[in-house]
């Protein structure tokens, strides 16, 4: 069984600082918990950049190229930087941070989605920032949106800049829009997935519909993909294990989930990363550190 990649998403574009006070925010914070997350056994991250003094997420390419060299002088982990940005952002604004970063990896969207995390306004009786509850409030009117023409100007620029996309798929028709580009020869295999299930508007985070993702990718993609599993709220760790089970990789991280256990809010991603490394070794499985990453993902 091949060593497994843990993804640490250590902040997202989700949730907002009063809902947990271990969000990282600043260049600094996020640094640490990458760096730390990276110690605990993460051979990846995957990254979102927010304004130092609100939390409010943000597409600034200087602020994202800040962490990523904070990261590279500090660990060797394999950065992967966002190009989902947030509710709301342009295109534009989403990719600008591609030929900045020239990261080794970043998300592609691999298709338009609602994702709605509105209910999170009904949460907080004093949220800490003016621009939170709009923020959530605007993702029950306005789409993720990734069309055809958006899915291929973010291939076509992540391959200008040797950045390689993880196609972040939420529904299972995502995976035939991925298939779509393979056929037109834009995209070669093997093609590298992240399943993120759990967002409102996508797949629900159930182990059928996990099952259902694994077994149309394997139609569509025959061997000729790597995955990986992320799953948004209350069900992180039981569906992350069941991806584990089923021979994927695994991403966790505050972006997708505040708690430890029922109640509990991790007090940082490296604690979220440890409880998914034990899991697996409690099952028999090693991680993979980011070199061995590497040589999965990029096949070096
Ligand atoms: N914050 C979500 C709207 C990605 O990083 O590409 C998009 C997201 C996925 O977080
Ligand atoms: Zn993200």
């Amino acid at each position: 069984m091949h060593k497994r990649i843990i993804t640490a998403a250590v902040t997202g574009a989700v949730h907002i600082p009063s809902m947990s006070e271990y969000l990282p925010i600043t260049p600094e914070q996020i640094i640490n918990e990458v760096v730390e997350a990276n110690k605990a056994g993460a051979a990846v991250v995957h990254v979102h950049a927010r304004n130092p003094k609100t939390g409010e997420p943000t597409g600034d390419p200087t602020l994202m190229k800040k962490i990523v060299d904070g990261i590279r002088e500090r660990c060797d982990v394999v950065i992967g930087i966002t190009t989902g940005g947030a509710i709301g952002m342009t295109s534009e604004e989403r990719l600008a941070a591609v030929p900045v970063c020239r990261a080794e990896l970043a998300s592609c969207n691999s298709g338009s989605v609602n994702f709605c995390f509105s209910p999170i306004a009904d949460k907080i009786a004093s949220p800490k920032f003016q621009w939170e509850i709009p923020f959530v409030k605007n993702t029950y009117k306005v789409p993720f949106a990734n069309t055809f023409q958006g899915i291929e100007d973010y291939i076509r620029l992540m391959e200008q800049y040797g950045t390689k996309p993880e196609f972040e798929v939420y529904e299972v028709g995502m995976l035939n829009n991925i298939a779509y580009f393979v056929k037109t020869g834009l995209l070669k295999l093997p093609v590298y997935i992240q399943f993120v299930l759990g967002v409102l508007g996508g797949l629900p985070a159930t182990f059928d519909n996990l099952l259902f993702l694994h077994n149309t990718a394997q139609k569509t993609f025959g061997g000729q993909y790597v995955w990986s599993c992320a799953a948004a709220g209350k069900d992180q760790f039981e569906i992350t294990t069941a991806a584990l089970l089923l021979g994927g990789n695994v991403r966790i991280g505050l972006e997708d989930n505040l708690f430890i256990e029922k109640g509990k809010l991790a007090k940082s991603n490296a604690e979220q990363v440890k409880k998914i490394r034990d899991i697996a070794e409690l099952l028999g499985l090693e991680i993979a550190t980011p070199k061995e990453a590497r040589d999965i993902l990029f096949g070096k």
